[in-house]
């Protein structure tokens, strides 16, 4: 049986039951509840506050996690981040207000910062000789310089915009995180057949996410160039249509290069091109 903690309620919560849902693994009867079995899985899943996940992982209560990787760092917990998952990506960033001069992190020596990162704010202003006076506030840090109870603060930042609507402007990247998953240093070897597999599963929905199923026609004579502009696994796959002289080409091709390909092979007369996303894919 393997134990997996996700946030209870929060911006974890939605993409982490996604994810597992997609790697198959079900939960039976979630909503309310501190902890749910998976469906047809040697599997529990168990819901937490993200701030109190790390302690739970260290100590063995849960095997697995999915966590903000800042506050794994920000407790300092003795677990094993196993692969990042791509989603809830922020900065845990210094800013400062608009109208403070500020030209390097020397800026900050005697100031008074507002956090909810004093650990990870510590050792940024340790590493860089800075002394620093914090304030430790659990949440709206943004008003901290506004209401007079600091000179900067250090938060996450996503988009910009509450650091924006409080006219403060980011200064230092201390931290970037996305969510992980993290494991239990004994479970790695203890459980480490589920956990394989777990991995497993997740590399494969990540992978697919990243991909898309690409089919077009295209005449026969130009079925060389296009397979050349291709960036595919293996070989395309080329299938002939009953109109002579004109075949099908089946592939995959990476998110990121989709726009520049779909061009190339508009240009050499493909035709009737189709796009579709991919459930899972196993290499
Ligand atoms: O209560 P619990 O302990 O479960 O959760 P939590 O307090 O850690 O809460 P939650 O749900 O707010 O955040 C969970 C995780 O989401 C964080 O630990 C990060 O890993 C990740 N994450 C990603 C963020 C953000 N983006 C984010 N923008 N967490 C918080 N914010 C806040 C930030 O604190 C600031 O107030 O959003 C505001 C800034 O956003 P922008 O878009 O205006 O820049």
């Amino acid at each position: 049986m393997i134990k997996i903690a996700i946030q209870k309620s929060g911006r974890l919560y939605d993409e982490s039951i996604d994810l597992l849902r997609k790697c198959g693994l079900k939960i039976d009867n979630g909503k309310g509840q501190l902890k749910a079995k998976i469906k047809h899985y040697d599997a529990e899943v168990f819901f937490l506050r993200n701030s109190d996940i790390p302690q739970y992982l260290e100590d063995g209560i849960v095997d697995l996690a999915i966590i903000g990787e800042n506050v794994i760092t920000e407790k300092q917990a003795n677990v094993t981040n196993l692969l990042g998952l791509g989603f809830s990506q922020c900065r845990l960033s210094i800013a400062t207000p608009k109208d403070m001069a500020y030209t390097d992190i020397k800026s900050l020596e005697g100031k008074k910062i507002a956090t909810s990162y004093p650990n990870t704010l510590r050792t940024f202003l340790d590493e860089n000789n800075v002394n620093a006076d914090l304030h430790i506030i659990s949440g709206s840090v943004e008003i901290a310089p506004n209401i007079g109870l600091a000179d900067a603060i250090c938060d996450l930042v996503s988009s910009g915009s509450t650091l924006f609507k409080n006219g403060l402007v980011e200064q230092e990247i201390i931290l970037e995180s996305e969510a992980v998953i993290a494991a239990n240093n004994s479970a790695i070897s203890e459980k480490s057949e589920l956990i394989e597999d777990i991995l497993f599963r997740i590399r494969a929905v990540l992978k697919a996410e990243n991909n898309r199923y690409i089919l077009f026609n295209i005449p026969d004579d130009k079925i060389e160039t296009v397979s050349g502009i291709l960036p595919v696994l293996k070989s395309p796959t080329v299938l002939p249509l009953i109109e002579e002289g004109w075949s099908s080409i089946h592939t995959v091709i990476n998110q990121k290069d989709f726009w520049n390909v779909i061009s190339k092979i508009k240009k050499e007369g493909a035709q009737g091109i189709l796009v579709l996303p991919i459930e899972n894919m196993i290499l």
